[in-house]
């Protein structure tokens, strides 16, 4: 084997992965072996190519547009919510909408030792993001009359204790055979100067997770888009475990994105600082994409329009709904994805068999980001939303300026006291309240179960 290692490796120089061979155990030797028979070399070569050529940014923005939307205060929007609303709710009803849910990443930024769907984020109920958002779902199944899938993505780091936990916690009310978990594939970091591979260990290669780009092919390679295809998903709502109030089916952006014959629909935020974390939707030649916070030139994000306000306004959330058909068509395409790069601090092992931690980015760490799709749909929307409803990811450990675990708090107690109100219960300002999507999930809901003119002072979970 080791030979005819050698001889596949030599082509692509990469013949030093095979350094430690003789010393390895068998079980070993078949490990490296598997992981090595995984790589498409001269995709890897065409990679690193890549990684030295990156696109021009700074010239593409310059001619980029605002992106044709859904405006929150627009009067004469291209869809009315009269129009929108009957229309999503006949397809949640008619089964046709799935949910995606991307729940690879680790609670690293977080500090939390856990894949991020378990962090317990309800400020008073100590539910996990998994329980939130499995509970919307479960919720919307139920009023719409049909049980909703799940496809649950998760990446070789989280999946054995994200399906232990979902297991053991009885998919939190849904059904098990609604609840599709995949595990994306990963990619090899390379050296940056060199392109080599990086070795981890004698006997394993340094492999991340290849992205929330990843879903495309793993769906396909898992059976996961068949198995939409079979139960007649013709929609399929796709977002982020990170954002507990995020507005799960929104049943006015799938009624927009049908009635626009959208293939990929946006759901976006106005943004109110130029250099806010999200990803800038724009329109570059008529094509629809997305430039993210980190790649968009500062003098391009702060352009205004007369009235004042950001001329790139709309912030995408990583909530969008796809269509079936066009994922299918995409898996079909080689390549419809393309690759970033980052370059990261990488742990490997010298070829004296040393672990080196390096103190600089040392290497090159693959990604494919799910929005890159987006040039290839037939048409795309985006449809803004209030961030305030639908919009408070959780990132950071405390003390960051942002998007931290009391950041959430606040915003999901201020979100729920606000509903209360609306719904003519009294509550004192600051009192915290947690509303569980079992209980209501809308304000209509919420009049349906608390008797009008009720005051609330302290401290109350509904559930
Ligand atoms: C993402 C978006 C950003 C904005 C923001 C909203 C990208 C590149 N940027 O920023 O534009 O919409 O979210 O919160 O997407 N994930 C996987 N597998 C992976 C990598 C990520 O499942 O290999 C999941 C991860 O579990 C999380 C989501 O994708 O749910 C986003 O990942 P992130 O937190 O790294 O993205 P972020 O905050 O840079």
């Amino acid at each position: 084997m080791r030979d005819k290692l050698l001889l596949q490796l030599s082509t692509f120089s990469q013949e030093h992965l095979l350094a430690f061979w003789d010393n390895l155990s068998d079980v070993q030797q078949a490990n490296l072996t598997a992981q090595i028979q995984e790589i498409d070399f001269p995709e890897m070569e065409a990679m690193f190519e890549q990684s030295r050529a990156q696109e021009n940014l700074k010239k593409l923005a310059q001619r980029a547009m605002p992106p044709l939307a859904v405006r929150l205060d627009s009067n004469d929007p291209p869809y009315t919510s009269e129009q929108a609303y009957p229309l999503g709710e006949q397809a949640l009803a008619e089964g046709k909408v799935g949910v995606a849910l991307v729940a690879g990443g680790q609670g690293s930024r977080l500090g939390f030792d856990h894949p991020k769907g378990m962090y317990p984020i309800g400020p008073i109920s100590n539910a996990s993001l998994f329980e939130i958002l499995f509970s919307k779902i479960q919720a919307t199944g139920m009023s719409s009359g049909t049980a909703i899938p799940i496809y649950l993505m998760t990446s070789p780091a989280t999946h054995e204790e994200t399906v232990d936990y979902l297991k053991t916690n009885r998919w939190f009310g849904l059904a098990e055979e609604d609840v599709v978990v995949f595990c994306q594939g990963t990619l090899p970091a390379v050296d940056a100067t060199t392109g080599k591979l990086l070795l981890s260990d004698h006997d394993s290669l340094f492999l991340s997770p290849d992205g929330h780009g990843g879903m495309l092919a793993a769906l396909d390679r898992s059976g996961a888009l068949g198995d939409m295809q079979q139960r007649g998903v013709e929609h399929l709502f796709y977002f982020q475990v990170d954002n507990p109030i995020a507005t799960v089916c929104d049943t006015h952006m799938i009624g927009c994105h049908i009635l626009a014959n959208s293939e990929y629909t946006l759901q976006v935020i106005s943004k109110q600082d130029p250099e806010e974390r999200v990803g800038n939707v724009v329109q570059i030649d008529g094509v629809t994409r997305i430039i993210e916070y980190s790649d968009l030139p500062a003098d391009i994000a702060k352009v205004r329009n007369s009235d004042g306000s950001l001329k790139f306004w709309a912030g995408s959330i990583a909530v969008h709904v796809l269509d079936v058909e066009f994922l299918s068509r995409m898996a079909k395409l080689h390549n419809a994805l393309p690759i970033h790069c980052a370059r990261k601090k990488v742990p490997f092992v010298d070829l004296a068999g040393d672990p080196i931690d390096p103190t600089e980015p040392n290497a090159i760490k693959y990604e494919r980001f799910i929005f890159d799709l987006l040039p290839h749909a037939k048409c795309s929307l985006s449809v803004e939303v209030d961030p305030a409803v639908a919009f408070a990811p959780l990132k950071n450990a405390s003390g960051a300026t942002a998007d931290t675990v009391e950041h959430v708090h606040h915003q999901m107690m201020e979100l729920h006291r606000s509903m209360l109100r609306k719904a003519g219960v009294q509550v004192e300002d600051g009192c915290r309240v947690e509303i569980s999507p079992l209980f209501a999930m809308t304000v209509d809901q919420l009049r349906e179960k608390i008797t009008p003119d009720t005051s609330i002072v302290e401290e109350t979970y509904f559930r």
